[in-house]
């Protein structure tokens, strides 16, 4: 059978991480490997580069259409994907899936979706595609959130979630025609490799241990290795606890390093107190790249703002884990969380901590309620009316304590003082020094968009536009 599979754009990539990051649609590459071996045509098209979907329906002639929704605020732009294929290819099966829908399929039951998969898709798209070639009911599909004559439905759920071994390789040559356009920061082709999937912990933001129920599933040595050997230079590690498992971590470190393996630049996401306990670890894995940086949910100031995330660290954490980072040279991208309640005093601490702890290289992120999380429950119906663009965590979802004003010109304020700021301490020529000839225009192009971050009037003026509500007083 045709199918094809789509990465979208996603909309709204103007804050935070979207300029600095273009990354391989992995999930598709894992579900397009699982298809490929079921002896389907599998094409991705990735939405985010030419040619238009107009084009790939043309070439593919698809009965199966999967959509990826990542994100919270790509819901709308899957939408309107799914209506162009709609049009397009009135005739195919139309299936959404990925983090953000499996996680709250509501806003994606619409008329033009078939179906939304609340799982991952390795297993069940395969079974979805036998079941469509055969003819055969969906509804013997677990996993699945189902547009029937009826009205939606879900089929049964899955009996145990599915070992990350069964599909051991992404479909990376699905996607070499777009190698060139995946970045990371200043690295260029990037690779993104998923070791393990989960996280046991509970921190009251994060929409990721809601999904997989505090579990945590790890690939095989032998797959990860076979996947860094084969990917390029530079690689960002998707999973969301690195090095979690002390054991597996440093076999895996001995493995690599084994085959030979040595990148120009690893980036991988790791907690404060899990670093504090692996010093030991992380000196078996730095040897494995020239520049090796760590992206840490430092989130709060104080103690008790960490406590009041439910993050089970603590400051003294916060404060030896980027320590010993440093100690070990590798490089610390903090991430801070900004809550709409603050007062004028919460910001001057994070400045305080931002400055005497150095942790310039950070990004700050606004407090935003993610669907399927219980705190998205609990404050849902004051975000209620919001476009799902907005929930990219750099827009107010609902009026902060201290005024709109106030508060982006304090949030600006906060960014000013981070190393994005090409007027403050790193120029644009210390940028540009860091790059080769070639990716100079890339760097300035971004910089310049990042610059958006440092201007109060920027936030404000979007905040007026989707707070109808507050139209009469807009600046
Ligand atoms: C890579 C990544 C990105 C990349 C983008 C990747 C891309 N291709 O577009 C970059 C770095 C740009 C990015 C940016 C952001 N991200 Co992001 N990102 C991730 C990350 C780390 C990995 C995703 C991944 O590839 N996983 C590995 C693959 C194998 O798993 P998967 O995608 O889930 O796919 C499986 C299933 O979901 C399913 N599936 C997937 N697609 C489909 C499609 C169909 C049809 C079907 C049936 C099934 C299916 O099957 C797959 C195989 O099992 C996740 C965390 C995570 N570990 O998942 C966060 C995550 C998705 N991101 C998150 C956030 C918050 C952001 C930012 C807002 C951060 C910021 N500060 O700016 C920005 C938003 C960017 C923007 N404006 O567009 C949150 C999502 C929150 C939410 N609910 O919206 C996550 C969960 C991280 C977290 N801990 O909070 N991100
Ligand atoms: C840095 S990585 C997390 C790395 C690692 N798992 C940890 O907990 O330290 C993801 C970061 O995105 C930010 N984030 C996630 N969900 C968010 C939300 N709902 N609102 C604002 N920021 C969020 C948090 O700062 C979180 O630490
Ligand atoms: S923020 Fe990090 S540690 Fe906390 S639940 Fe999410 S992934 Fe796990």
């Amino acid at each position: 059978m045709n199918i094809l599979l789509l990465r979208p754009h996603p909309g709204n990539d103007r804050f935070g991480l979207g300029p600095f990051f273009c990354v391989e649609p992995l999930g598709l590459e894992y579900i397009g490997a699982a298809l490929l071996q079921a002896g389907h045509q599998v094409t991705i098209a990735d939405l985010r580069f030419r040619p238009a979907l107009a084009t790939w329906v043309r070439r593919c002639r698809p009965r199966l259409v999967g959509i990826s929704c990542l994100h919270t605020l790509e819901f709308d732009r899957v939408l309107a994907t799914a209506r162009e294929v709609r049009r397009l290819a009135p005739e195919a099966f139309i299936m959404v899936g990925g983090h953000a829908a499996a996680a709250f399929s509501g806003p994606l039951e619409d008329d033009v979706v078939d179906a939304v998969m609340v799982e991952d898709g390795e297993v069940l798209m395969p079974r979805v595609a036998q079941c469509l070639e055969q003819g055969a009911a969906l509804t013997q599909v677990p996993g699945l959130r189902l547009h029937t004559a009826d009205g939606w439905i879900a089929t049964p759920e899955l009996a145990e979630r599915p070992s990350l071994d069964l599909v051991p390789l992404p479909a990376r040559q699905l996607v070499k025609q777009h190698r060139n356009g995946y970045h990371c920061l200043l690295f260029k082709p990037v690779w993104l490799i998923e070791t393990a999937r989960g996280c046991p912990h509970r921190c009251s933001f994060c929409s990721v241990w809601q999904l997989y129920d505090r579990t945590c599933r790890e690939r095989s040595i032998e797959a990860v290795v076979e996947d860094f050997a084969e990917s390029g230079d530079a690689v960002f590690v998707a999973d969301d606890l690195f090095w979690h498992n002390p054991a597996r971590s440093l076999e895996l470190a001995a493995a690599l390093k084994k085959r030979g393996v040595y990148k120009r630049w690893i980036l991988v996401q790791t907690r404060t107190d899990l670093i504090c306990r692996s010093a030991e670890i992380m000196a078996a894995w730095r040897p494995l790249a020239k520049d090796f940086d760590i992206f840490l949910g430092l989130e709060a100031a104080s103690d008790r703002g960490l406590k009041g995330l439910d993050k089970d660290s603590g400051i003294t954490e916060s404060i030896e884990a980027v320590r010993i980072a440093r100690e070990l040279s590798y490089g610390i991208n903090g991430n801070f969380l900004v809550d709409p309640e603050w007062d004028e005093q919460d910001f001057h601490q994070l400045w305080g901590f931002v400055e005497r702890y150095g942790l310039q290289r950070a990004g700050f992120t606004i407090l935003t309620p993610l669907p399927g999380t219980d705190y998205y429950r609990s404050v849902a119906h004051k975000a209620a009316g919001q476009p799902w663009a907005n929930f990219d965590m750099h827009h107010l979802l609902w009026e902060p304590k201290l005024g709109p004003r106030r508060f982006f010109e304090l949030y600006a304020e906060t960014w000013r003082r981070s190393i994005l700021n090409t007027a403050g301490d790193k120029g644009i020529l210390d940028w540009v020094r860091q790059v080769r000839p070639s990716q100079i225009p890339y760097i300035i192009k971004v910089l310049w968009r990042t610059q958006t971050m440092m201007k109060p009037a920027e936030y404000l003026k979007e905040y007026y536009a989707s707070c109808p509500a507050m139209a009469g007083v807009a600046p």
